[in-house]
């Protein structure tokens, strides 16, 4: 064996060690005789499968204040912010942005990433660099690019066209933004001509979808109905729909059935949502993040994202998948025992389902020995305090190691 992990605790509570040879897991079990090249004692830490960041925007990563910064704190400043800030991207500018990003995230123990990559802009630069990034650090984090047309697919002449030429380049998924169409039919419109494309092209779909505090904006069925009628399923994500925090109650009911019927995956982005949402709300004030806890007691799948680090909707930011499950606790108010740890999941395992990668994902013999170490004993403890991520081990080898701090009292 290459590598033994001893007395680690899985985030279901059971204690075992890890053996990883070949790039593989090779051993989960409560005690392994055999030795290895080299042994680490995990003193009864957490062992997990890594996080999974299901929603970012590498390309904007890391501008935040690049030309200007957001003053009114909403998604529609920041879409006008990027507008300026696109157009003196050059490759050199995304790829450096995105793998220092990256890095971020690896180290804190991500390994698996979905971001967009605006595209619509002519030169089609954000989405070419990401799919260079792809290729370039494959070696060590797995990255999904989704073609986001930004500026709607109706909103330029030429947007139609950058989507397919950018699926022509080679993206892993279809996106859309239909709440910002100019008319809702155009964006009715943009939710069919998604799912056209994707199944002339064989690819995955997630959709900004309805992130917006208009109770009456409802793409979100329309993303449903077209995932019933063509059976693409758990292909197929809607990201932020925050609408769904304002819908009407009796409205809300009749779509959670058409939802389970759908089979569709769900991304919430608690971080940005609660700060851009209940913008234009005075006293009460809307969380505006969706009905996270209502869609995870149907048994629909739901993960959670960053969506931005420092960038013109979110100038905040650490790429700590922590943060991201401590923020969705408290918004969506899941703080029971099963509540936090099904926060949890939202940041490792049903992030994988959301990515459809859920086959060559977990602590399970004969998976990649992808997996992470905590300096917690256990999911609760890891989102509660933030836990230091001590070991990254990727594709069978030690990747990052970090020390936690270390408090001195006189
Ligand atoms: N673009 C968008 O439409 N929505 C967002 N939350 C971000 C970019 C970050
Ligand atoms: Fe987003």
């Amino acid at each position: 064996m290459d590598i033994i992990l001893r007395d680690g605790r899985l985030p279901d509570g059971r204690a075992v060690d890890i053996g990883l040879d070949n790039g593989l897991i090779q051993a989960v079990e409560p005690h392994l005789p055999t030795s290895a090249r080299q042994d680490i004692a995990l003193g009864g830490r957490l062992v997990s499968p890594p996080f999974v960041e299901s929603h970012i925007h590498l390309d904007s990563a890391l501008t935040a204040g690049q030309p200007r910064w957001n003053q009114s704190g909403t998604l529609f400043e920041g879409i006008e912010i990027w507008r300026d800030r696109k157009q003196s991207l050059s490759l050199e500018d995304v790829k450096a942005r995105a793998i220092a990003t990256l890095k971020l995230q690896a180290q804190q123990g991500v390994l698996y990433v979905r971001s967009h990559a605006d595209v619509s802009e002519t030169s089609l630069t954000a989405l070419r660099a990401l799919l260079e990034v792809r290729d370039a650090v494959k070696d060590w984090i797995t990255v999904q690019v989704v073609a986001f047309p930004q500026d709607g697919l109706y909103g330029g002449p030429k947007n139609l066209e950058l989507m397919e030429a950018a699926l022509k380049l080679g993206t892993d998924a279809v996106g859309g933004i239909p709440h910002y169409e100019m008319t809702r039919e155009d964006g009715v419109e943009s939710v069919h001509r998604i799912f056209e494309l994707a199944q002339r092209y064989d690819r995955l779909i997630d959709i900004h979808c309805d992130e917006i505090d208009d109770d009456q904006s409802r793409f979100l069925e329309v993303v449903a109905a077209c995932a019933v009628r063509s059976g693409l399923g758990s292909r197929v994500t809607a990201s932020h729909t925050t609408a769904f925090a304002s819908y009407n109650n009796a409205y809300a009911f009749k779509l959670m059935g058409l939802l389970a019927r759908a089979n569709i995956n769900f991304i919430a982005n608690p971080l940005i949502n609660i700060t851009l949402q209940g913008r234009t709300d005075t006293y009460p004030k809307r969380r505006g993040v969706t009905r996270v806890k209502e869609l995870w007691q149907q048994g629909i799948n739901v993960s959670l994202g960053h969506d931005c680090v420092q960038d013109p909707w979110y100038n905040l930011g650490t790429g700590n998948m922590l943060d991201v499950a401590s923020m969705a606790v408290h918004v969506c108010q899941m703080t029971g025992q099963e509540e936090i740890a099904a926060c949890y999941a939202m940041v490792t395992a049903n992030g994988a389902k959301t990515l459809s990668l859920q086959d060559s994902y977990g602590l399970e013999v004969g998976k990649p020995a992808n997996l992470i170490v905590l300096d917690a004993d256990s999911p609760y403890d890891a989102i509660r305090r933030r836990a230091t991520v001590t070991h990254v081990f990727s594709r069978g080898k030690l990747l990052v190691q970090t020390k936690p701090a270390e408090v001195k009292w006189e």
